[in-house]
């Protein structure tokens, strides 16, 4: 039987042999312009080369609403298919050597083929993601009206139980920490008692906390609504900041950015979380109005920035602890998975690598001196930095791809996956 078609590595370096020129241009040109502003581009590159985004498992099959979900041909079938399609992604951009799976979508039969797959990749896996936000079949108690924070104990028990079980596959497959987001809230006035729907989540986290291994995180995610309309019980940064702090060292707050209300100042909770020490880290993606799970940075790419500029403050002024884990989180609805994680693994690098440009110095002298006009110019200079060369001399160092797209459809490996991943026939809804 054939072996599965996949972008060898001589490949990609062809097609950068077309583009190495023009890169080379482009980055001189850059070189010039940022050693005017005293910056040493090489050393850009290197931060740019540093930073890890790992891929959700789920996001590279189609995704969908809960109106409809259009199945492209070729898509992943299997956990195993999607790490194809993952170790495809970070064959291109190398920069997201890890895969975060979902339990119970992504349960593996064999724990050991597993690893070895992933390591046949050159793939690590990520944060752990739990799923009380949904029934199984021949699941005993049903998470309709909530799951740690139920008011049925032996609901709690059970949603308890499968937190635990997601940490014990983890341990096995070198996973390091375990995302808890609940779906638990309420659509109703009156539906449920807020105090003790909190209280009670607590106490099943309490639980979950206790079989943290030492080595572990334990990330909190908040989201303001959905599935739950009236009221969520983790719905924003205090409550999640609250939690975290009330559970131990080893939990942390996780910051989804379409889990905010619109206009809600994002960036300003990066920092609060990251002053207060509790930013456990992100699920990176793009929304216009609700929980859309848009490609990162294609509807506010100044608001990522100024989260980056966030970070890369805490980073340069080494904040005890400061370690947040990148990840995405999205879903594709209309493009192909791999070209979407391909372009929002890039847009996360880009605003990583524009927050590195901020000439701090200045925008600190603008501040004190209450310079608003200065203090928006300095991000703004940074910001409009065109940094394609450097995220392209990095991709490329680490024997990436120049222009991913354009490799990926040169491959034909949608088309060829299609052929050896005959499409499962069936309608369906929902995110995934
Ligand atoms: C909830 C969420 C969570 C995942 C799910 C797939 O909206 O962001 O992180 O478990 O999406
Ligand atoms: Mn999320």
């Amino acid at each position: 039987m054939a072996a599965n078609f996949e972008i060898e590595q001589d490949f990609i370096a062809e097609q950068n042999k077309a583009k190495r020129d023009w890169l080379a241009e482009d980055f001189e040109y850059l070189h010039k312009k940022l050693r005017r502003r005293r910056v040493d581009i090489e050393a850009i590159v290197e931060k740019v080369r540093g930073l890890k985004i790992a891929v959700p498992s789920w996001g590279v099959g189609t995704g969908g609403t809960r109106f409809a979900r259009f199945p492209s041909a070729g898509e992943p079938r299997g956990i195993y298919e999607k790490l194809e399609d993952c170790s495809t992604i970070n064959k291109l951009v190398r920069s997201t050597p890890a895969v975060s799976l979902h339990i119970p979508w992504d349960k593996p039969d064999d724990v050991g083929n597993l690893v070895a797959a992933a390591k046949g990749y050159g793939l690590e896996f990520d944060a752990m993601n739990s799923n009380t936000f949904q029934d199984q079949p021949g699941q005993k108690n049903s998470y309709k009206f909530g799951s740690l924070s139920h008011e049925d104990a032996a609901t709690r028990k059970q949603a308890i139980e499968h937190n635990v079980d997601c940490i014990s596959i983890g341990k096995k497959i070198g996973s390091k920490a375990l995302t808890v987001w609940v779906g638990d809230g309420s659509n109703f006035a009156g539906q449920s008692n807020f105090r003790l729907a909190l209280e009670r989540y607590l106490d099943s986290m309490r639980e979950i906390y206790a079989s943290v291994p030492d080595d572990w995180r334990l990330f909190i995610e908040h989201k303001f609504f959905e599935p739950a309309f009236y009221s969520s019980v983790i719905n924003d940064w205090g409550t999640s900041y609250f939690c975290a702090r009330e559970l131990g060292p080893k939990a942390s707050c996780l910051v989804d950015l379409g889990h905010h209300a619109p206009n809600v100042n994002i960036e300003q909770i990066v920092s609060r979380l990251i002053q207060f020490h509790k930013l456990g880290g992100f699920h990176f993606n793009d929304s216009k109005y609700g929980d859309d799970d848009l490609d990162a940075g294609s509807v506010k790419p100044f608001q990522l920035f100024l989260i980056f500029n966030e970070l890369v403050d805490a980073e340069l002024s080494n904040v005890p602890g400061f370690d947040p884990s990148y990840m995405l989180d999205q879903s594709h609805n209309v493009t192909d998975p791999i070209e979407s994680l391909v372009a929002s693994a890039i847009e996360v690098s880009r605003a990583y690598a524009q927050a590195c440009l901020v000439d701090r110095a200045k925008l600190r002298e603008a501040q004190v001196n209450g310079d608003a006009i200065v203090a928006l110019a300095t991000l703004k200079e940074a910001f409009t930095t065109d940094v394609s060369p450097i995220l392209a001399a990095a991709r490329e160092r680490d024997s990436g791809a120049i222009d991913p797209i354009n490799v990926y459809r040169t491959s034909g490996y949608r088309s060829k996956k299609s052929k050896e991943r005959p499409a499962q026939m069936g309608i369906s809804a929902g995110i995934i």
